[in-house]
């Protein structure tokens, strides 16, 4: 029965469905903390997370609670009044990561494009930017996104192929390369956006330093620092924001995805108010933006990643999640890398494997994880994994990797 379920829900898929993903084929029902289930029992161990959504594990029960709690009194007034749990979420998320101002909004990308048009105002209202003039730096293989904007500054063919005309105002230099941005700052540059680690490009780590540097590189030319943490933020390199790991603080972070645990589309922009201030009644806004559910179910997300020491299990077994892969020792591996539990597997372009060949393996072994382009599979379990899981997920990796089959 379940696998005529199985056939009968992809048709359905297939049928009515747009084709924007090429998803594996695998029916996912249950969830609960780093496992999931399909429709025919299957029990699989989630390594993507939602793409970094369900830090906090699937359908966390405390989160779920405030969600049924909140729904059960009020959802949505609309920003033309107030509402009781808006107030306290901003409190405790300007506490959390020590900002002064917040913008509530629902995905990631109109948080993205909030801090675009937010900057973009700054400059001309406060930096004195010729008007239409601003421009925003940003890096080569970036991924901020899906809307018109984004992608109009998206190296990625796929991503922005055939959508254009494209938003003027952007400039691209290489990740990682501080000089870079030097040599790039022009007088009518407003902000350097960038993710601390590049994660669809396939966990790109910058060198040491990298984003002190771009910090100083900021300050010194009078240019926002806006670093995107809708992916790294939250506990998934091992701290709360990756900026941590180079003590500096960004003038505008950028946070969604795990913000509501995986229940709720909510992101925030956190700054001050020297450039949020720049916005002023009907400028800006959204229906849902800031509304009482997303408000309550975020402050919760955030709290049980803080309470439940999230960040720290994040952090050491993500340590040890990349310890013992380095101990796999397969001819098909080219650099294993990560920070906290991002972690990547790049594939040797020689092996002749792709990485949706070895996740459609790892799928079989019970282990759910995504390729990213051609050659890199991302690993990234929710940050409530244990050491015993790990071990687990290990062996079935090895096992894929050191497969007969797979031998070049
Ligand atoms: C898809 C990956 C893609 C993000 C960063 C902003 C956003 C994202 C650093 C926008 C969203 C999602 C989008 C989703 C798959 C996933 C993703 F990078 F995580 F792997 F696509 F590249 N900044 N990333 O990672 O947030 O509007 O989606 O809430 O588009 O399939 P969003």
């Amino acid at each position: 029965m379940s696998k005529v379920k199985t056939k009968l829900l992809i048709g359905l898929e297939d049928r009515f469905g747009a084709k924007n993903y090429n998803p594996l084929d695998v029916i996912l029902s249950r969830g609960e903390g780093i496992w999931v289930w399909d429709v025919e029992g299957k029990k699989y161990m989630d390594c993507l997370s939602a793409y970094s959504a369900v830090n906090q594990g699937h359908c966390h029960p405390k989160i779920r609670q405030v969600l049924i709690d909140q729904s059960k009194k009020l959802t949505l007034t609309s920003r033309a009044f107030r509402n009781d749990q808006l107030g306290l979420f901003y409190k405790y998320l300007c506490e959390l990561t020590h900002s002064h101002k917040v913008l509530p909004m629902n995905s990631g990308a109109e948080a993205v494009e909030t801090a675009i048009k937010t900057v973009r105002k700054w400059g001309y209202e406060s930096k004195g930017i010729p008007l239409d003039k601003a421009e925003i730096i940003v890096c080569d293989n970036n991924f901020h996104g899906r809307t018109l904007t984004i992608i109009s500054f998206s190296s990625d063919k796929n991503a922005r192929n055939n959508f254009g005309p494209f938003t003027p105002g952007f400039k691209s230099i290489p990740f990682g390369d501080a000089d870079a941005l030097e040599n790039a700052i022009t007088k009518n540059t407003v902000a350097f956006m960038v993710e601390p680690i590049q994660g669809e490009a396939g966990v790109i780590i910058p060198p040491d330093g990298y984003l002190k540097k771009v910090r100083e590189i900021c300050t010194k030319n009078k240019v926002v620092f806006i670093l995107d943490e809708i992916q790294t933020g939250l506990g998934r390199t091992g701290k709360l924001l990756a900026e941590e790991h180079e003590g500096i603080q960004s003038d505008l972070t950028l946070i969604g995805k795990a913000l509501s645990g995986g229940f709720y589309p909510v992101s925030a922009v956190l700054s001050n108010e020297a450039v949020l201030g720049v916005l002023n009644p009907g400028q800006h806004g959204s229906t849902f933006g800031g509304n009482p559910l997303a408000c309550a179910i975020a402050r919760k997300a955030l709290q049980v990643l803080i309470k439940e020491e999230m960040i720290e299990n994040s952090a050491k077994m993500g340590e040890y999640f990349l310890s013992e892969l380095n101990k796999v020792h397969s001819p098909v591996i080219k650099e294993i890398r990560g920070k906290g539990l991002m972690i990547a597997i790049e594939l040797k372009r020689e092996s002749r494997i792709s990485a949706r060949q070895i996740c459609k393996k790892l799928l079989g072994k019970g282990i759910l994880c995504k390729e990213t382009h051609l050659y890199t599979i991302r690993f990234a379990p929710p940050l409530v994994i244990k050491k015993s899981e790990i071990d687990l997920a290990v062996g079935k990796i090895r096992e894929a990797l050191i497969d007969q089959n797979l031998m070049c």
